[in-house]
C-alpha cells in the first residue's frame, strides 16, 4: 500500500471520530501522522515489512500509530477504521466537505433524521427540517444548500496544478517512446483553467498507438476505462484523475489541437463561422465541404487564418469577445511568464514561512528575477507569530541594511498586515510608513453581510500606506466560495487610490479569478501577480498567476512586477494614484 492511501485510512478514521465526538487527543495524533506519512520519503509499508526496521524511528509516529501501521499493511484496514464505520455510514465523510457543516451537525443530523448523503442532506434542508436542530435555524438551511451546490461543481475536479504536474509527468514518459513525435496537453489544462475534470493528451508519429498501450499497462492506472485504436481512457493514480490519450496522423495534429482545447462554446462558433465560408471544421480537419478537400489542419494557426481570424492563446478560447478580436485584428498581446521581474508576496521563518529571508532571495534571484518584496504575517495573526510594530519597525531598518551590504537581487521591505474587522489596518500607519511595500489582506470574520464587508474594504483602502490588496476574494478552490462583498464597488475605489490588486499565485487560490481581472482591469485597475511562498518551491507557482493573469486578457503594462527594477522603485516612492504608464486601452 502506499503512503498516501496510509495517509488517507488515517485521516478518514480522525474525521469520523470527529463526527462521533471522540477523544481530541487520539484525533489529533491520527491527523499528524496522516501528515508525516503523506510527505515521506520512504514507504512505509516498507518499513512496517521489514523486521530491521521500526516506524516509530520516524519522529511523529509513536507506538499507538505504529499497531495501526501494522494492522494496515497486514489487512489494509485497522480495528479503529471498522468500529467506526459500524458507526457511520463512509458516505458520511463527503458530508464534511459541505462548507457550513460541521462534524457535530453532522452527527445530529445523522442521529434525528439519519442523514447519510448529500442527497438526504438537501432534503431535509428542503423539508425545513434542519432549522429545528438544537444550534441550527433556517439561515443555516440555505448556507448548506448553498454548500451542497457548490460542492456538486467542484466534485471531481481537480487543481490546475496537479493537472499540469500530471500532464508533465506523462509527457515526458511517452516524448521518451521511439517513433513518437509530438506530445501535447490539450482540453482545460491547455485553456489555464483553474480547475479541470480530466486530462487530454494528443500523440502523433508512427508509434502513436504505443501511448495507448503505455498508458493502459501504466504502474498508477487504476481501471482502463475504454480503449480504441485511437484512444485510451484510463482512471489515473489515487486521485483517479481521468487521462484520455489520443493517438492522430501528423497531419491532423493542429485541427486535433484546435479541437480537443475547446471550449467547446468556441469551437460551435468557430465550426458556425467555417460552415458559412463553405468549409467543415472537425478534429482531422479543415475541409472544403464541395469535393472534400483538405485546406487546413497541420497547424492549429493554419486552421485560424485559413477561416480569417488570428490565432488566438488558449487561455482565451471561451467564446467571451476573443473570436470577435481574432477576425478585427485586435487581440490584446498577453503578458508571459518571462516578463515578470520579481515577486512581491512571500513569507519567511520570521512568521509562518519555512525559509529564510537570504533563500528566498537566493531561490529568487535563480529565476533570474530582479526583485522581491519580503511581505511577512501582521500581529493579528497571532498562530503564525505576526509582526508587531515593533518588529516591523526593525524589518524595514534590516532589510536596508542587507541591501547595503549585498545581496543576491533588491529586497524591498513588505508586510502582509491584515484587515481588521472594521476595515482599519493592523499595523499603526507610522509604522507602515517605514515599509516600501504594504499588501493588506483578509484572513478573518468571512461571514459578515456583503454590505459591511463591502465598507470593511472601502475602509482599508483609506489607508495611505496600503499598495497591493492581497487575495482579494479569499476564495480557496474546491473548498471555499469568495466571501460576498460588492467587487465592483472595492475596484472602482482601489482603482481610484492607486491601490493594486493581486493576483495571488497560489494554486489553491489563483484570486483574483480570472473573470474579476478583466472586469477590474475595464474599472481601471491594475495588478500585481505574486506567489504568497512560504518555501522556496512555491516561487515556481508564478506560471499559474500567469495563466489566471491571460484569462483576464492582460498585458504587461497592467502588471507592476513586469517593470525593470529602476521603474518599480521610482512607482513606490511616488504616492500618486496612477502608478504605471497608461496604456490606452
Ligand atoms: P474539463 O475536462 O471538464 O475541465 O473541460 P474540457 O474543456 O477539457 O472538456 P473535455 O475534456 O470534455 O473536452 C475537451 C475539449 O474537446 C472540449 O473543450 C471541446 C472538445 N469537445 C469534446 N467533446 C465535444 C463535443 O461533444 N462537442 C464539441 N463541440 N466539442 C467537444
Ligand atoms: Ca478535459
Ligand atoms: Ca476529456
Ligand atoms: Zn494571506
Amino acid at each position: 500500500m502506499e503512503n498516501k492511501e496510509i495517509a488517507r485510512l488515517l485521516s478518514e478514521t480522525a474525521d469520523l471520530m470527529e463526527i462521533a465526538a471522540e477523544d481530541g487527543f487520539r484525533i489529533r495524533s491520527y491527523r499528524n501522522a496522516a501528515a508525516v506519512i503523506a510527505s515521506y520519503p520512504e514507504r512505509i509499508a516498507d518499513i512496517v515489512c521489514n523486521p530491521e526496521r521500526r516506524v516509530t524511528e520516524i519522529s511523529g509516529i509513536g507506538k499507538g500509530i505504529a499497531a495501526v501501521l501494522d494492522e494496515i499493511c497486514r489487512r489494509g484496514t485497522f480495528e479503529r477504521r471498522d468500529e467506526m464505520l459500524a458507526k457511520y455510514p463512509a458516505s458520511a465523510l463527503e458530508l464534511l466537505k459541505i462548507q457550513g457543516l460541521g462534524p457535530k451537525s453532522i452527527a445530529l443530523l445523522y442521529e434525528h433524521h439519519g442523514v447519510k448523503t448529500v442527497d438526504d442532506l438537501e432534503r431535509i434542508c428542503r423539508e425545513h427540517k434542519l432549522r429545528d436542530l438544537p444550534r441550527m435555524g433556517a439561515k443555516l438551511e440555505e448556507k448548506v444548500l448553498r454548500g451542497i451546490e457548490a460542492y456538486r461543481k467542484s466534485a471531481g475536479r481537480f487543481l490546475l496544478s496537479f493537472g499540469r504536474r500530471t500532464a508533465d509527468e506523462l509527457i515526458a514518459e511517452f516524448s521518451a517512446i521511439p517513433g513518437i513525435e509530438k506530445v501535447e496537453a490539450a482540453g482545460s489544462l491547455r485553456r489555464g483553467r483553474e480547475t479541470i475534470g480530466d486530462l487530454d493528451i494528443l500523440v502523433t508519429g508512427p508509434a502513436a498507438a504505443e501511448a495507448l498501450t503505455r498508458i493502459v499497462n501504466h504502474p498508477k492506472t487504476q481501471e482502463v476505462l475504454g480503449q480504441g485504436v485511437n484512444k485510451a481512457s484510463v482512471s489515473f493514480g489515487l486521485e483517479r484523475l481521468q487521462v484520455d490519450v489520443r493517438a492522430l496522423p501528423h497531419e491532423s495534429f493542429g485541427a486535433a489541437m484546435q479541437y480537443f482545447t475547446g471550449s467547446k462554446e468556441h469551437n460551435v462558433v468557430l465550426r458556425t463561422n467555417a460552415i458559412k465560408q463553405g468549409l467543415t471544421l472537425n478534429e482531422y480537419g479543415l475541409f472544403a465541404i464541395e469535393g472534400n478537400q483538405r485546406v487546413a489542419g497541420e497547424s492549429e494557426e493554419g486552421v485560424y487564418n485559413r477561416l480569417g481570424y488570428a490565432w488566438i492563446p488558449p487561455e482565451l478560447r471561451e467564446n467571451s469577445g476573443e473570436l470577435e478580436a481574432a477576425l478585427a485584428g485586435t487581440l490584446p498581446k498577453l503578458v508571459e511568464l518571462s516578463e515578470i521581474r520579481g515577486d512581491l508576496h512571500m513569507h519567511t521563518t520570521e512568521t509562518d514561512g519555512k525559509a529564510t529571508l537570504r533563500e528566498m532571495a537566493d531561490a529568487a534571484a535563480a529565476l533570474g528575477y530582479e526583485y522581491i518584496a519580503i511581505t511577512d504575517h501582521s500581529k493579528a495573526l497571532a498562530m503564525a507569530n505576526g509582526l508587531n510594530e515593533e518588529r516591523v519597525v526593525a524589518f524595514a531598518r534590516q532589510v536596508r541594511e542587507l541591501n547595503r551590504a549585498g545581496l543576491p537581487l533588491r529586497v524591498f521591505s513588505g508586510l502582509e498586515c491584515d484587515i481588521m474587522r472594521d476595515g482599519s489596518m493592523d499595523i499603526a500607519e507610522d509604522a507602515l510608513a517605514e515599509l516600501d511595500l504594504v499588501i493588506g489582506s483578509v484572513h478573518s470574520y468571512f461571514n459578515l453581510e456583503p454590505a459591511e464587508m463591502t465598507d470593511r474594504f472601502l475602509h482599508a483602502l483609506e489607508s495611505p500606506s496600503l499598495r497591493i490588496l492581497g487575495h482579494p476574494t479569499g476564495r480557496l478552490l474546491l473548498q471555499r466560495d469568495s466571501y460576498p462583498f460588492d467587487f465592483d464597488r472595492v475596484a472602482a475605489q482601489a482603482a481610484a487610490r492607486g491601490v493594486l490588486l493581486e493576483i495571488n499565485a497560489s494554486p489553491e487560490r489563483l484570486d483574483l479569478p480570472s473573470s474579476l481581472v478583466r472586469a477590474a482591469r475595464q474599472k481601471g485597475c491594475r495588478f500585481t501577480i505574486s506567489t504568497d511562498a512560504h518555501r522556496t518551491s512555491h516561487l515556481n507557482n508564478m506560471r499559474f498567476g500567469v495563466t489566471t493573469a491571460r484569462r483576464g486578457w492582460l498585458q504587461s503594462s497592467d502588471i507592476l512586477n513586469t517593470l525593470l527594477l529602476a521603474e518599480f522603485e521610482a512607482v513606490l516612492r511616488s504616492r500618486s494614484a496612477s502608478l504605471l504608464p497608461s496604456t490606452g486601452n
